[in-house]
């Protein structure tokens, strides 16, 4: 069963702790029918890329029946793959042609909600005495306000796509809690019932050869709500008559009891290697220590959302300068916090978040080393590494400058939003163009030809205009490209325990630009120690004065800069990094 804790350092850890993981999100991966939707058959005809790649499992975004309103993350059966991406057979052979490469396949699971027409909510909404009224959240107006009267919601909560988290039932003249868009009602988990007909459905996928979970939200489960039934409202947020109920909802009061009976009803007594990784906005580093604490068998993982705020204002669309020093900060607290208990994911970018080289690179002048540095520095860290779809190639953010581009409703639903606020149109889609998802969403670039190889047909959303540049087929004999870089770095996981279990020690927290630390490990061979350092700028960066241990490197394990690929011998690399440079290098 479960092998070594992780920090124990021992080389017998669970396998996860030497594993990469790739998200492919399915609606733009590879389109096999010419339809402009990405399918199931399409990731399948690409196998031989992840496989090139080296990834040891890959995160597939949900393919369950949907009506897409967010993207498939509102789904109406559980049990069935939506025909925009083939058929459950088609998923069955996606995982056989995976476990025949030695690769692994992770479903999302999404219970946190359903879609509005999923048969359950669709029983729950059909009366008040209805067996599954209670599988959701349903509350009459607030005292002393008659239903659909404003203000009459249950509470002031702000839902993450804009306006209230309640939508009035006409018919009952009850609301329902919405904490995402209204066609996703939030489940009851406090109703055992609807907590064992999750479990059964994850059975299911387990014995259908799917190996764990990437769980949606899944530290929203637990609401926090009195013994009369009532949840409280939230501090009201700046320019909104709506309020932040976080609360309330993250990390609730039964949270950990869930995710322990979610894994004594799922996992206990599998003898697979399974994976779990538990998406949670608003973890603390202290929390996620208990979540991924193997002796408390709840997660694996999870995705903290920390760095990925660092250059936001409040709101996701409010920008601030980034300030390495922060991320810093940030990383070296969740490195030293999971580093005796639990562990980490490591990531930049999932279909929620900008493209990175966009966002803190250089998708200009710098835009293979700026990729490249970023994902050294991402790499060596300690944590299991998720690469999305499109990073292994640099993609980089959609140059949006209309609302007819775009297809996310959060964006959407802001865009809306905020004109009606008065706000001009264009100043909003900026702040769109800068951090909306669909930045992340745009056809995988596949090569240089018609829609960049993803489709015969016409794509859902446009193909960035840079694919002619920046694509699959032109990265994979070249050994300078992002992708080659990829290679190489996820090949150094699997080489080096000192990579995957070494302790890690932050360098320079205070300096701007140099990112640099040291992963130490006692292995059977005798003690490794591995320093990396990062130019994280655009600028040249004299390493001499700054980190003179750097001329005590015994060997180059691996560079980003072209002229240096491939040399071994530290003394031969100038004490200057240039820009956008990343080294790793073997101190002992
Ligand atoms: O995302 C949860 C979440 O936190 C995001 O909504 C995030 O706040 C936002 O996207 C940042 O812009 C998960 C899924 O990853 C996301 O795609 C879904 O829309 C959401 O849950 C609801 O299922």
């Amino acid at each position: 069963m479960r092998q070594a804790h992780p920090a124990s350092g021992h080389e017998g850890a669970p396998w996860w702790t030497r594993a990469v993981v790739y998200q492919v999100w399915p609606r733009s991966f590879a389109d096999s029918d010419g339809d402009g939707v990405g399918d199931l058959r399409g990731i399948t005809g690409k196998l031989d890329h992840l496989a090139d790649l080296g990834v040891d499992v890959v995160w597939l975004s949900p393919v369950y029946r949907s009506p897409q309103d967010d993207a498939g993350y509102d789904i109406s059966d559980y049990t069935d793959v939506d025909p925009d991406f083939g058929t459950l057979a088609d998923l069955d052979e996606l995982i056989e042609e995976l476990h025949a490469r030695g690769m692994k396949l992770v479903m999302d699971l999404v219970v946190n909600h359903t879609s509005d027409e999923h048969p359950w909510f669709v029983e729950s909404r059909s009366s008040k005495d209805s067996p599954k009224r209670d599988w959701y959240w349903w509350r009459g107006p607030r005292e002393g306000l008659d239903a659909g009267a404003p203000g009459a919601e249950p509470t002031n909560w702000r839902s993450f796509f804009s306006g209230p988290t309640w939508e009035l039932d006409e018919a009952s003249g009850e609301y329902y809690l919405h904490l995402f868009s209204r066609k996703q009602p939030d489940l009851n988990w406090e109703n055992p019932e609807v907590r064992h007909a999750v479990y059964a459905m994850m059975r299911g996928w387990l014995d259908r050869g799917v190996d764990g979970f990437r769980m949606d939200v899944v530290n929203f489960l637990s609401k926090d709500v009195d013994l009369e039934g009532a949840l409280a409202d939230g501090p009201v947020l700046p320019g909104s008559s709506l309020g932040d109920g976080s609360a309330s909802y993250v990390s609730g009061p039964r949270i950990h009891e869930f995710l322990a009976e979610m894994h004594e009803q799922v996992f206990a007594g599998r003898t697979e290697k399974l994976l779990t990784v538990g998406e949670m906005p608003g973890v603390t580093v202290e929390d996620a220590a208990r979540f991924t604490d193997p002796a408390r068998h709840e997660v694996d993982m999870v995705f903290q959302f920390e760095h990925v705020g660092l250059d936001q204002e409040g709101s996701k669309w409010a920008r601030r300068p980034f300030d390495l020093r922060e991320l810093k900060a940030s990383f070296g607290r969740w490195q030293a916090g999971l580093a005796s208990t639990g562990w980490n994911s490591l990531y930049w970018n999932n279909h929620d978040q900008p493209r990175i080289v966009s966002r803190w690179g250089d998708d200009g002048e710098h835009r293979v080393r700026s990729a490249t540095c970023l994902a050294t520095l991402l790499h060596l860290h300690r944590g299991t590494p998720y690469v999305y779809q499109g990073e292994e190639l640099g993609m980089a953010n959609f140059p949006f400058t209309s609302a007819d581009q775009l297809r996310d409703i959060e964006s959407l639903n802001h865009l809306r939003e905020q004109v009606a606020l008065g706000r001009d149109e264009a100043e909003v889609l900026a702040e769109i163009a800068w951090v909306g998802r669909d930045n992340a969403r745009t056809p995988v670039q596949w090569d240089a030809g018609p829609h960049a190889g993803f489709t015969t047909g016409t794509p859902w959303i446009a193909v960035n205009p840079d694919a002619d540049q920046v694509n699959a087929a032109a990265q994979r004999e070249d050994e300078t490209s992002v992708l080659a870089h990829y290679r190489r770095l996820i090949a150094l996981r699997r080489e080096l325990p000192v990579v995957a279990l070494g302790d890690f020690t932050m360098l320079v927290p205070d300096h701007e630009h140099l990112y640099a630390f040291t992963r130490r490990f006692d292995s059977a061979a005798g003690p490794e120690e591995l320093l990396v350092i990062c130019n994280v700028s655009g600028e040249q960066l004299d390493l001499a004065d700054v980190l003179p241990r750097v001329l005590e490197a015994r060997e180059v394990v691996l560079t980003n800069a072209p002229a240096h690929l491939g040399q071994k011998d530290p003394g031969l690399l100038p004490a200057v990094l240039g820009p956008w440079e990343a080294r790793v290098l073997r101190m002992a």
